[in-house]
């Protein structure tokens, strides 16, 4: 069932596009997926340290004890950064870097690691772009009960601020957290993620706290840092219904409401949804959200970061069990507490090695409904990109045609949503290395850059190039 995107986009004519004045071009990353160095200058355990140490739970045993050796090879990371010539890099602290424990005072060594990181990506005229959060909870926290606890809240806005002390003299565009979702319902739902936790109640706890943690902390940074600049980016479920049917509407509406509208309600409206409360109150009676939560959690958002991949397809369950794969990994508990009778479907088109389908006008169609449901707040494309079997040839080149198409086809969906009046700011292509891919662990190729693991030795892939040119030019070539 082709939309009017999808019919729009596939019969485009074969012209370059040239994106805004000012469009921000870069690259994304995540701490714990390439740093490394997970027991140096104090840095502590967290919930991934240990996931990953768990018998079972990430493919060959892999952990982020060595991942890309970025905390020792910044300086060649940044300089490649530079070679490729893009505007702006999102990288995440790891917050048992910064505050060992979760508590007290931050660890003067573990800042400086991102002072230098950030220092030599301003010398290269390269803005940074911080997120605090991207899923390495101090284990201490997790011990102490984790998200499903307000206090772990509470402790997110204390070490928000000791970054904010730290870095905000340099950094002034901040993301509070990446894909809450992820943290909540992955982790504490279905437990394919760290700490590995399968309560439903606990999950829905989790999220209350995230959006509570995210609502404290831009207060946190905005008392610090004058012009700070902040985002949250969520990882929106593009949802689509089966058929027309009022049973898959339905069915649409209530994964929506879990996937998306559970942070985007709180953020950006200061309410959770009334289907929300009502699809969810034979498990939970809410009464974790206490006076006040709400206010604190709707704050003014200077943009909203978009994750993006692939599309979400479902329909009411109809007992045959032709269906279960929802794109989120195997788990004999589900990540979507009181949605039993749906049932998750394999959208159409070419998957990836993630198994995920390529559907650029997903993508269309998302920013549209962003930019049509909240006008107010300009968007920005914090993570989009592709899993592909690349590998070395033996002249020592890598060539991933799979992932310049991708490329190709979203970043035309992003200038289609643009000339069709959606606001987007930026775009940050997940990711610059080849790194730990979570549960999946090394298996999983997703860089611009491939790494030699035994080596770590870097080698830009030709979708460097290409992505290099788009960016330098801010012109995307026709096919
Ligand atoms: O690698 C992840 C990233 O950490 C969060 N967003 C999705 C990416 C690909 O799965």
């Amino acid at each position: 069932m082709a939309t009017a995107a999808q019919q729009s986009t596939a019969s485009a004519p074969d012209a370059s596009r040239t994106f805004p004045e000012g469009f921000l071009w870069g690259f994304s990353t995540a701490a714990y997926q390439i740093e490394g160095a997970v027991a140096e200058d104090g840095r502590t355990p967290s919930i991934w340290d240990t996931y990953a140490r768990t018998p079972g739970r990430v493919r060959n045993g892999d952990t982020g004890d060595i991942a890309t050796d970025h905390y020792h090879r910044l300086h060649e990371d940044v300089a490649l950064m530079a070679g490729l010539g893009v505007g702006a890099y999102r990288f995440s602290l790891a917050w048992p870097r910064v505050q060992p424990t979760g508590r007290g005072p931050a660890s003067q060594k573990g800042l400086d690691f991102y002072r230098r990181l950030v220092d030599a990506l301003l010398e290269k005229g390269i803005q940074p772009v911080a997120t605090l959060y991207h899923w390495d909870l101090p284990q201490e926290l997790e011990d102490a009960g984790g998200w499903p606890e307000r206090a772990t809240a509470e402790r997110f806005a204390e070490y928000a601020a000791l970054a904010a002390d730290a870095l905000g003299d340099r950094v002034k565009t901040w993301t509070t957290l990446n894909e809450p979702w992820c943290s909540a319902f992955l982790g504490y739902g279905s437990g394919v993620h760290a700490p590995g936790r399968t309560d439903p109640v606990a999950a829905l706890r989790a999220a209350h706290h995230l959006n509570l943690a995210h609502g404290l902390a831009v207060q946190a940074l905005r008392d610090r840092v004058a012009d700070a600049e902040c985002l949250v980016s969520l990882n929106i479920h593009h949802v689509r219904p089966l058929t027309g049917s009022d049973a898959d509407a339905d069915a649409a509406r209530r994964i929506d409401a879990l996937a998306n509208r559970v942070f985007t309600g709180p953020m950006l409206r200061g309410a959770y949804p009334e289907d929300l409360l009502k699809d969810t109150a034979a498990l939970t009676d809410w009464s974790y959200v206490h006076d006040g939560d709400l206010a604190q959690i709707h704050q003014p958002l200077d943009l909203l970061g978009v994750n993006y991949y692939t599309p979400t397809l479902v329909s009411r369950a109809d007992g045959d069990g032709a269906h279960t794969s929802d794109g989120h990994g195997n788990s004999a508990h589900s990540p979507w507490p009181a949605a039993d009778e749906v049932a998750f479907h394999q959208p159409p088109g070419d998957t990836t090695p993630m198994g995920w389908a390529v559907d650029p006008s997903g993508l269309y169609d998302l920013l549209r409904r962003m930019a049509s449901d909240f006008p107010e707040v300009p968007l920005v494309i914090t993570e989009n990109g592709i899993a592909s079997d690349d590998y070395a040839d033996p002249s020592g080149q890598v060539n991933d045609p799979a992932r310049i198409a991708y490329l190709r086809g979203h970043l035309a969906a992003v200038h289609r949503a643009v000339e069709d009046g959606a606001d987007v700011r930026g775009y940050f292509l997940w990711s610059l290395l080849d790194n730990f891919e979570w549960a999946h662990g090394y298996s999983k190729r997703f860089g611009a850059v491939y790494v030699d693991y035994p080596t770590g030795t870097r080698i830009p892939k030709a979708s460097a190039r290409w992505y290099a040119e788009v960016a330098r030019t801010g012109v995307l070539p026709g096919a």
